[in-house]
């Protein structure tokens, strides 16, 4: 095993690498124009650079969908919000289902909401990491333990946060190199500074790639087009939504544990898949910190519309007593 030292240092090259790879790629200008159409994207976002997020890990479902049910989804009209168009999708569209951050010493966070009506989360559900291609692999996890927050109520939608610790699977054989570091959580350190409004924030995630109106269902576009996840990691580059114009949409839906993270261009924004996934901030010159989860949000890529994300910062007392705890196999009903 490597040291922790030894790991740090690999990741920090890693990512020097990646920032100058970044300056000669084909990523759009982050500020490109409002008018440019938000089509293949997280929502409006760009190709997270190779090796920019180490942090990131997936979760998603064991199921493996067998010919009889693939041919009952093919069979549903395109009216029903089930249908779920398994037919045209990978394995790994089928399997994704959210982002998270990896912290350190197998411990992972994510969304509470990711385990709204998940059965079997021990044996349903498994991490992944290491990579930023779906469709390449990465290295595999087992989930050992879930913590999700003990005042977390789907309905209510605060507390949006789980605690999950990973077990390397026996017979994981990581695909490619892996890229993988942990992420700090924003006030770790007594010199970090707040997260003020208007700060400017990322987000990443695999989740679907265009606007969607608020209430609808299922993965169907403002035109009715059926929505998609990406293999690729997508950034999308946002901000800290000022207080008042978050309470203008989203009153009763706020406090101290959640931000409100959007954009001035319309159509930049996180959507369905990248849930649980990392909000970041830049801290000092060099370094990125965790300063928010993907929750919830009325639709996806509106104009002048936030999205809500779980203020982590806030949860940091929290965390460190799940850590402490939990117990491996506990997994507390939702
Ligand atoms: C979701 O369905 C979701 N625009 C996540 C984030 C946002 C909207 C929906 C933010 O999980």
């Amino acid at each position: 095993m490597k040291s922790p030292k030894l790991r740090w240092l690999l990741a920090a090259l890693l990512f020097t690498r990646a920032s100058l790879v970044a300056a000669g790629d084909d990523t759009p200008p982050v500020d490109a124009p409002a008018e440019e159409p938000a089509d293949e994207r997280i929502v409006g976002g760009f190709r997270a650079p190779d090796g920019s997020a180490p942090w990131q890990v997936e979760l998603y479902s064991t199921w493996v969908y067998d010919a009889a049910e693939v041919e009952a989804d093919r069979a549903l009209p395109d009216s029903d919000p089930k249908k779920r168009y398994l037919a045209d999708k990978a394995d790994w569209e089928r399997a994704h289902r959210c982002g998270g951050a990896y912290l350190g010493d197998q411990w992972v966070v994510t969304a509470a909401h990711c385990f709204n009506r998940v059965e079997d989360v021990l044996n349903s559900r498994r991490i992944r990491l290491g990579t930023q291609d779906l469709a390449l692999g990465g290295a595999t996890y087992r989930i050992e333990r879930v913590v999700i927050h003990q005042d977390y109520k789907p309905k209510a939608k605060l507390h949006d946060i789980a605690l999950i610790r990973i077990v390397a699977d026996a017979g994981s054989v990581p695909t490619g190199s892996l890229v993988l570091a942990p992420i700090r959580i924003l006030g770790d350190k007594p010199t970090d500074r707040a997260l003020a409004e208007h700060d400017r924030v990322s987000v990443t995630g695999w989740g679907l790639t265009g606007a969607r109106a608020a209430g609808s269902r299922g993965a169907r576009g403002l035109s009715g087009e059926v929505l998609r996840s990406s293999a690729a990691l997508m950034q999308v580059d946002l901000s800290n939504w000022p207080q008042d114009k978050c309470e203008a949409e989203y009153a009763g839906f706020l406090g101290p544990g959640v931000i409100c993270a959007g954009s001035d261009q319309p159509g930049k924004d996180s959507c369905t898949g990248d849930s649980g996934g990392p909000l970041t901030r830049a801290q000092g010159r060099s370094e990125r910190v965790l300063v928010g989860l993907v929750s919830w949000g009325k639709g996806c890529g509106l104009p002048g519309m936030p999205g809500i994300y779980t203020n982590v910062t806030h949860y940091r007392q929290w965390i460190e007593d799940a850590k402490r705890q939990s117990k491996p196999g506990a997994v507390p009903p939702l």
